[in-house]
């Protein structure tokens, strides 16, 4: 955060009109013109907000045009920042804030885990503004800081003291709680550390000879006057109110910042080798003073972080809008509700991502993994509560928070079965979508063989399913699965029967058709055999003639054989006088050749027949085989 912001803005009323100011910074000529409106603003909500961590509070406050902004922005270190007004007209209006960034002050003065915040405040005791208004805006810088730097110029003097008669009046203002009345002693536990700074202090710290320190200066101060009662009561009620209000105090002093007069209106665009090194050491040594004695803004007990910060103004600036004034107790415990409703939705959504994480890319929980994850994220969401949520015990709270988790738990419950049954069906109509098609395909042909497959099915499902349905879709599925593989087998048994029945009619059909070709080829082949008998029987009987024929021819043979013989045997006996008889001799040789041609003439008849003989036999053996094979056929 690189500049200031406008923290609480004051709007309409309670302005002191000019014409009445008697400039001269007292009360007496107030007019009130009502009560105004203070408002928080968002842009300083919105930074507080974002703080991490512990916050502790410095604010400043004072009589106007005393330097309050210029030495603020010191603190910040640096020279710009809070607006530094020349002219004597009030600058600073409400309430400023300003995040102190660490690096811009000596490193290891602000504690790591710690945010300082600047707060600064509107000058008391303008010609501007009311008493009323000043007290208000007064005990809001107080309420809100851990550190109280109160401002004036000069030294503690009675005059001083008179300017902080508010603080005599801080009891009426400020409550601890709504119908309490309660003294200083009950609310400076409530109130930061207290500083008076002093600034150009002229003064030589030495009382009685002796040199005294700041603080010494200004128990000095507030000491209580002796005198006439009634002439002092006054004056020692705004002692007796600064030293019970702010058991720990401290003064600081600082010398004028400059030797020229002139400067002092300017100071904001001074080198720093303008100011006074004596005056440049002291606020090396108020800054370290100040950064080292501020500490964590606690109320009750309890550390406040940004958010509860701009909650408790908002609470304080309310009361003061209503009538009222702040109430410490009632403010905390507005604070604290909305810090506790804020911690307690942080645990919400904090088991809600946990849980949500778990199921990221459409992940299938177990039932015992979802319930193990629910009581991690419900104790790491009930840790985060009470670490977050101050002042407890918060026991309705924590069941209301419990409650919340209990519920998501319901619907994510729901959500993954819903997830688990999804995928646990899909995955086995997957698996056992082949069934139906191995029973149509006659592959699978009986109740054991899809058992067989269906538990294949199932041990495959099994190691692959996921989520708290995987049984039960099993279950369910397994009754479906056999009723339809019953009615898709009874399916089938019915059409196979069908076809079944259609095959045998063909069969029949066609057996009738063979029986009466067949039928043909018997009576044919019978009608066959019997002529053939037939030609057997006459051809055995031509056989016989044959062999009777040729029988017949070979007695003539043997007969023409024996007359041959007997020819040679006369052609032998004749030969003596075959000279004689010439003629007698080519007579017989003419007989002779006729003779023989008429041998050769029946050889030739023999060889015929015989030739016929085995013409006929062969025909018969080819009758016989024939027949045979007629046989076989039927
Ligand atoms: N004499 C003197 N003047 C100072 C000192 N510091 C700042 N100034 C001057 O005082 C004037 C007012 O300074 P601011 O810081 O605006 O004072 P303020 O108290 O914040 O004033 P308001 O916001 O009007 O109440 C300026 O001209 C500064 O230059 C100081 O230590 N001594
Ligand atoms: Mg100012």
């Amino acid at each position: 955060m690189d500049h200031p912001v406008l923290f609480i803005r004051h709007e309409g009323g309670n302005t002191r009109r000019v014409d009445d100011d008697n400039s001269d910074g007292d009360y007496d000529n107030d007019v009130d013109s009502g009560p105004g409106v203070f408002s928080v603003t968002d842009e300083a909500v919105e930074l507080l907000s974002e703080i991490e961590g512990d916050v502790a509070v410095i604010s400043i406050a004072g009589v106007y045009r005393t330097g309050k902004s210029f030495v603020l922005n010191q603190l910040a270190g640096s020279t710009g920042g809070f607006d530094v007004g020349a002219s004597v007209e009030p600058c600073t209006q409400g309430i400023w804030m300003w995040i102190v960034d660490r690096e811009k002050v000596e490193p290891g003065l602000i504690p790591d885990n710690l945010t300082i915040v600047l707060l600064d405040t509107e000058g008391l005791a303008s010609y501007t503004k009311t008493k009323t208004y000043d007290i208000q805006v007064f005990s809001l810088s107080l309420l809100l800081s851990s550190f109280f730097v109160y401002n004036s110029m000069g030294n503690i003097d009675e005059t001083a003291l008179d300017r902080l008669s508010l603080v005599a009046e801080l009891a009426k203002f400020v409550k601890l709680q709504a119908d309490g009345e309660e003294d200083a002693f009950q609310l400076q536990s409530f109130f930061p550390v207290f500083m008076w700074l002093v600034r150009d202090f002229s003064l030589e710290l030495v009382l009685q000879g002796e040199t005294i320190t700041p603080d010494d200066y200004l128990e000095q101060a507030l000491q209580l006057v002796k005198g006439d009662p009634k002439r002092v009561a006054g004056k020692n009620q705004i002692r007796e109110c600064i030293r019970s209000f702010f058991p720990n105090r401290t003064c600081f002093t600082l010398k004028r910042p400059v030797e020229n007069e002139e400067d002092l209106q300017d100071l904001s665009n001074l080198s720093l080798e303008d100011f006074r090194p004596e005056y440049i050491e002291q606020v090396r040594i108020l800054i370290r003073k100040i950064y080292h004695g501020v500490k964590t803004k606690k109320l009750f007990g309890s550390n406040l972080n940004g958010a509860m910060l701009a909650e408790l103004s908002k609470n304080y600036v309310e009361s003061i809008n209503t009538g009222g004034v702040p109430v410490i107790r009632s403010a905390w415990e507005n604070v604290l509700e909305i810090e506790c409703k804020k911690a307690s939705a942080a645990a919400e959504r904090l088991y809600e991502k946990r849980m949500k994480d778990l199921v990221a890319d459409g992940a299938i929980l177990e039932e015992e993994e979802l319930d193990r994850s629910h009581r991690e994220a419900e104790k790491r969401a009930i840790d985060l509560f009470r670490s977050k949520a101050v002042g407890g015990p918060h026991t309705e709270l924590e069941d209301e928070l419990k409650n919340a988790m209990a519920e998501q738990l319901a619907l994510m419950r729901k959500t993954n079965r819903a997830r688990s049954a999804e995928q646990c069906e899909l995955l086995l109509d997957t698996l056992a979508r082949h069934i139906s098609d191995d029973i149509r395909s006659k592959e699978i042909t009986n109740i054991d063989q899809l058992h067989e497959e269906w538990e294949r099915v199932v041990t495959d499902y099994l190691e692959t399913a996921q989520g708290p349905m995987k049984q039960q879709v099993l279950f369910d599925r397994r009754r479906e699965f056999f009723s339809t593989a019953r009615r898709v087998a009874e399916g089938i048994v019915e059409a196979t029967k069908e076809a079944a029945e259609k095959e045998v009619e063909a069969i029949r059909e066609k057996s009738k058709v063979d029986y009466q070709r067949l039928d043909l080829v018997y009576k044919t082949v019978d009608t066959e055999w019997k002529k053939s008998q037939k030609e057997n029987q006459q051809l055995t009987t031509e056989i016989k003639d044959l062999d009777l024929k040729i029988r017949e021819m070979a007695q003539a043979q043997a007969a023409s054989l024996e007359r041959i013989k007997e020819l040679q045997q006369e052609l032998t006996e004749s030969q003596d006088t075959c000279k004689r008889v010439q003629d007698e001799r080519n007579e017989l040789e003419e007989k002779e050749r006729r003779i023989e041609e008429e041998l050769q003439a029946k050889s030739q008849a023999i060889g015929a027949l015989e030739h016929e003989k085995i013409t006929i036999e062969g025909r018969l053996r080819g009758f016989e085989s024939k027949k045979k094979k007629k046989c076989t056929i039927m």
